[in-house]
């Protein structure tokens, strides 16, 4: 247990979980032990105290090497309990066995000596594990672009690169084309807030703030524009038109207080990015009153002053406004590389259709891809 605890904050990172929901990874275990010492006494009087004892080791490593390539927090603490349970076993049957063994006289100082020696491993571990924190290399799921050799593009110097896509592979001119990130709002992507009231299960949006993160940290290392946009309206609401205001006849809709500020007003912490995928300074980021962002925003102009166009588009939703945007974008001549992996939608059949639709008949819409497709694109020439 305490071995983890100099490297939660990294666990948290690389999870992208807020700092108290990683400390679970701890109460849940101790949890574990406790719920686990009740186990072991009618298990030992049945199998034996020793053959018992034996077989715990094994349910605490293998549940401790799954839990170093847990991808989710509820697969981390779910590990972590098993881990708990396993690791117990050996706090209650060594307790049992010396009690077992031991003329009534040494009992307890017999017991002392174990607790001290018991003790030792939570006294190295925070050590341990801050050592093993700050190893170099010890990412165990680096981003492409740290991996990206020789051999790739890696998007740098501004080479063409051709990006293995659906329906077939597309030219992406790094040094015209733009990352779009859509509305990954907290009102849209946080548990208990807009997108979570009206009964949307917000872990499948959240399923790409992972993989956005790591495709967003390839396009600023290799210099690509970035360019972030916000569903939202002014705190006066004269941009929201009434249809938009009555649709869904919501008891807390937009301009109504929410869990975090009025919903989808701008200024409000609701409408506000979410901390994983918030921008640099200087990274434009587009309020627009629309589902499509071209829509009353200065988008297009933004990017014909940049010489875009080509947008690798990411962010939420699949079918709302991320494939509104990217309609918009094709008819104003755009090509869009929509990143499958970084959009998301609370239903899973129209995240799937949705990127059907801009894919089919020849790429209608655009093209679509996976980030690590896009992030470490093989160069379309090499001189
Ligand atoms: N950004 C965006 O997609 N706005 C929405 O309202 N999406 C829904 O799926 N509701």
């Amino acid at each position: 247990m305490h071995i983890l605890i100099p490297v939660l904050p990294l666990v948290a990172q690389e999870l992208v979980v807020s700092p108290g929901k990683i400390q679970l990874t701890i109460t849940l275990y101790l949890f574990g032990i406790a719920g686990g010492q009740l186990l072991y006494g009618p298990v030992s009087d049945k199998s034996g105290r020793r053959s018992t004892l034996l077989a715990t080791p094994a349910l605490f490593v293998g549940a401790g090497a799954v839990a170093g390539w847990a991808t989710s927090i509820a697969t981390l603490v779910s590990v972590r309990i098993v881990q708990a349970v396993g690791g117990c076993g050996g706090l209650v049957l060594d307790r049992a066995i010396v009690r077992d063994s031991s003329a009534s006289g040494e009992a307890a100082s017999r017991m002392a000596l174990l607790t001290i020696v018991q003790s030792l491993a939570p006294g190295i571990g925070p050590a341990v594990g801050g050592l093993l924190g700050a190893w170099p290399g010890r990412d165990p799921r680096p981003i492409p672009e740290q991996t990206a050799g020789d051999n790739y593009c890696d998007l740098k110097g501004g080479n063409m690169a051709i990006v293995e896509a659906e329906p077939y592979p597309f030219h992406l001119d790094p040094a015209h084309a733009s990352l779009v990130i859509i509305d990954v709002q907290r009102d849209f992507l946080e548990p208990g807030d807009f997108g979570a009231a009206l009964g949307n299960d917000v872990s499948l949006l959240r399923r790409t703030i992972v993989p956005t993160r790591r495709l967003l940290q390839a396009v600023r290392a290799a210099g690509l524009s970035v360019i972030h946009t916000r569903e939202g309206h002014r705190p006066d609401l004269a941009d929201l038109p009434p249809a938009k205001k009555a649709r869904g006849r919501l008891v807390a809709g937009i301009g109504d207080p929410g869990p975090m500020g009025r919903i989808l007003v701008r200024g409000e912490p609701g409408h506000d990015i979410i901390p994983e995928l918030y921008p640099l300074p200087g990274e434009p980021v587009v309020d627009k009153p629309g589902k499509g962002a071209f829509h009353a925003t200065d988008l297009d102009a933004m990017l014909k002053n940049r010489g875009i166009a080509q947008l690798i588009v990411s962010g939420v939703t699949t079918e709302v406004c991320v494939n509104t945007t990217v309609r918009e974008a094709n008819d104003r001549g755009y090509e869009c590389i929509v990143v499958a992996d970084c959009v998301g939608s609370y239903f899973p059949e129209f995240e799937e259709m949705g990127l059907r639709m801009i894919k089919a008949q020849g790429g209608i819409f655009g093209w679509v891809a996976p980030s690590e497709a896009v992030s470490a694109a093989p160069p379309a020439t090499r001189s």
